[in-house]
């Protein structure tokens, strides 16, 4: 018998005369007599003192009967699971998935039937080669998995930030892995591709280029999980209930536009502050302005296959979205944090083969191996075949099936019968109706280990990135190439990929050779079919050209002192707001400031602590009385000039141009603006460009 008790109101109940709290997530805890929880173990009794282990006298040994320090401590030293093998670092949220229109026509998946069906979800962002604590900054391709409860079984489209792979062939993965990681025998680097063993596999491995030609790009360095874009990499098929196959490719298109940062800027973000993506997702979810993203599509028949440019099994090509469109069929909103970092994002399972009927796979042979992988996986990491016990990886529609026992069997099949077919008539039975189908596609064929020719062209599509890149863009990529080998040490290395890089753009190549020191140029690395140059540019390709329309979801810093233009402070921060982007005050300490009329303003950071890395804008609004302090301070003068060479639009009022001069900022160009109440609006519409790229070439970082 359950009833509410007295005091205080809805929390405390009464259960069998015992009196429980029901605690924020419907949990019961046992109370003291002065109202507190009590802590008890993790049998339920209940503890008197957790400071103290047991002892024979205060200075005395300790005691084999104190089984509550022995179950605390066994159980800490068993708080670690394996971290996964790659994206190991991550991080999640929960939120939703709506159907746009009906999908019908192309795919019975249930969750595609219903306009406005809004279907839970769960997404986990990450890195691919560092460990659980790197940083986020790193030059890495980025995870984007998405899982679906659909009341047909859970949907998980385990994708990349970026569309294409580095190998075609699943059997290469531990290879490329194992190339990428710290090296074996000293262990460093950590979450970074710049060494030799990585330069060595890729220069061996021709097929890879395509992807570094991405990886190289400003796509490996996301200003936030927020403002990339996702693919599902392979093709994939929709299935309707006609048993008609359509293939599919899949992206996912962040609402607020692309944004990446500079290499310069992300080695310092990575100092300033390790979490920034997770702190980036965090405040923006608690603070209730949910990021988004489009699911859209790009379908297509045998036909269009077999008549384009490249096999669409092959996962280290694109379609371009210019020869085949993307076209949006939902939203995914990401609007509530795990309760608990390791119950949900440590313990979810992502698994290429959790489809729901109407959705299948094709031949690709890197998406046939993770169909293999991912259980294996789950289990190493996990720990027992029933990981899908886990509330976050147990799907959210009725299930029911024979599967029993085994480590922590938290469900087991109840009543006599755990077989089929059985004559107690009990238990569930399979439906060739509404049961997944697998399409039955036609195959036949030899047993081989063969590449298919179709695979052979390793740089026409590297090389369309490429030439599809703004300038700025394409400067980003020679100098990426550029550090990266700078770091491999042995100089054949460097000059194998100068060799492939010779058969995507001659001019990268030699940019890329003479900023290496390269006296004399490698021929053209062999190619197995002759390189086309006669690919379209695709804009969809470039973050600059799929920018944001305006400020909204990015970040001024204003750099406060006492005595701070207090009108202009709040003018600038109201067009800010006006433009759903985010205000943050820079003092010299955080305490915050006295304004010029009297009112007090808080700060978040002090200029020691926060750097103008972590700002997408700058505006430099000190008290003039103020600014020999802020001269004499180095980290004052970098936050002027860091954000000048990152290309940042910098707002200033007249009292700061000698922290500019200090800076070395005298060359000034459009985005950097003296305001005043008539220039602030002007100033805040133009923060949606983000950059001023033509100031880069001036600045020294190129
Ligand atoms: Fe994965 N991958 N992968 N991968 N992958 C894993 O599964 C694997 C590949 C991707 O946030 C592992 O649960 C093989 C491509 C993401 O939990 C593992 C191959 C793409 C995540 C695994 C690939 C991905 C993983 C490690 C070559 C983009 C993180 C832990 C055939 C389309 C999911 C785990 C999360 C994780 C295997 C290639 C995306 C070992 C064998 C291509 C986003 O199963």
């Amino acid at each position: 018998m359950v009833r509410k008790a007295s005091t205080p109101k809805d929390e405390l109940v009464t259960i069998h005369d015992q009196h429980l709290h029901r605690g924020k997530g419907g949990e019961l805890h046992q109370v003291a007599e002065d109202g507190h929880d009590i802590l008890t173990t993790a049998q339920g009794a209940p503890i008197d003192d957790d400071q103290n282990s047991l002892r024979v006298g205060a200075r005395g040994p300790a005691v084999i009967d104190d089984f509550h320090f022995r179950e605390k401590i066994f159980h800490f030293d068993h708080e670690r699971i394996p971290e996964r093998v790659v994206h190991a670092r991550g991080y999640g949220a929960h939120g939703f998935f709506e159907t746009y229109e009906s999908l019908a026509h192309y795919t019975k998946a249930d969750f595609l039937q219903r306009p406005g069906e809004k279907t839970p979800a769960f997404v986990r962002f990450s890195t691919v080669a560092g460990s659980k604590g790197s940083f986020d900054l790193a030059r890495d391709v980025r995870g984007f998995a998405v899982k679906l409860y659909t009341r047909e079984g859970n949907w998980d489209l385990v994708g990349n930030n970026i569309p294409v792979f580095f190998i075609q062939d699943a059997i290469k993965f531990p290879d490329v892995i194992h190339a990428v990681k710290p090296e074996p025998d000293r262990a460093f680097p950590q979450a970074q591709s710049a060494h030799d063993n990585f330069w060595d596999f890729i220069s061996l491995t021709p097929e890879s280029m395509h992807m570094i030609m991405w990886v190289m790009s400003d796509r490996a360095i996301p200003r936030s999980f927020r403002f990339m874009e996702g693919f599902g990499v392979h093709t994939f098929r929709f299935i309707n209930a006609k048993e008609e196959s359509t293939f599919v490719k899949f992206h996912w298109k962040p609402k607020l536009g692309l944004q990446s940062v500079v290499w310069n800027e992300a080695v310092k973000i990575n100092g300033a502050d390790p979490d920034f993506h997770r702190r980036d997702l965090w405040h923006a979810i608690q603070s209730g302005d949910f990021p988004e993203w489009e699911l859209c599509v790009q379908l297509f028949d045998e036909e269009f296959a077999n008549n384009f440019d490249f096999d669409v099994l092959d996962p280290t090509k694109i379609i371009p979205e210019e020869v085949l469109p993307v076209e949006p069929i939902g939203r995914l909103v990401l609007d509530r944090m795990p309760d608990n970092f390791f119950a949900e994002t440590e313990q979810v399972a992502f698994m290429t083969q959790n489809v729901p009927p109407g959705i299948g796979f094709s031949n690709d042979p890197l998406l046939q191996g993770r169909n293999f992988s991912y259980l294996d996986t789950q289990l190493k990491r996990l720990g027992s075949a029933n990981f899908s016990h886990l509330p976050i990886n147990a799907p959210k529609c009725p299930f029911h099936h024979f599967q029993q026992d085994g480590h922590m069997a938290m469900r087991n099949p109840i009543g006599r019968a755990n077989y089929q077919p059985n004559s107690w008539g009990e238990g569930p039975r399979e439906s060739p109706v509404s049961g997944y189908r697998h399409f039955p596609s036609d195959e036949v064929g030899q047993k081989v280990r063969l590449r298919p020719e179709s695979f052979a062209d390793h740089y026409s599509q590297a090389r369309q990135f490429f030439i599809s890149q703004t300038l700025p863009e394409q400067r980003h990529i020679a100098m990426a190439l550029t550090f990266e080998l700078s770091k491999v040490e042995t100089p054949v290395i460097r000059e194998r990929m100068v060799s492939h890089l010779l058969n995507i753009d001659e001019t990268l190549a030699s940019k890329v050779a003479n900023a290496l020191g390269i006296k004399k140029m490698p021929k053209p690395a062999d190619t197995a079919v002759e390189p086309r140059q006669d690919l379209d540019p695709s804009p969809a390709l470039s973050i600059v050209k799929n920018g944001p329309k305006r400020f909204e979801g990015r970040k001024l810093g204003i750099l406060v002192t006492d005595g701070s233009d207090a009108a202009l402070v709040q003018a600038l921060a109201g067009a800010i707001a006006g433009e759903k982007g985010i205000v943050e005050y820079i003092a010299p300490t955080v305490g915050g400031v006295t304004m010029s009329d009297g009112a007090f303003l808080a700060a978040q950071q002090m200029i020691d602590g926060g750097p103008s890395v972590l700002y997408d804008a700058l505006a430099l609004i000190p008290g003039a009385d103020f600014v020999p302090d802020l001269l004499k301070e180095a980290t004052a003068r970098d936050f002027v000039a860091d954000a000048f060479a990152h290309c940042k639009f910098i707002g200033y009022a007249a009292a700061a141009i000698p922290l500019l001069e200090k800076a070395g900022v005298t060359e000034l160009d459009e985005g950097v603006v003296e305001l005043g109440s008539d220039t602030v609006e002007a100033f805040v519409s133009e923060l949606g460009k983000l950059r001023v790229w033509a100031r880069e070439p001036s600045t020294k970082l190129q």
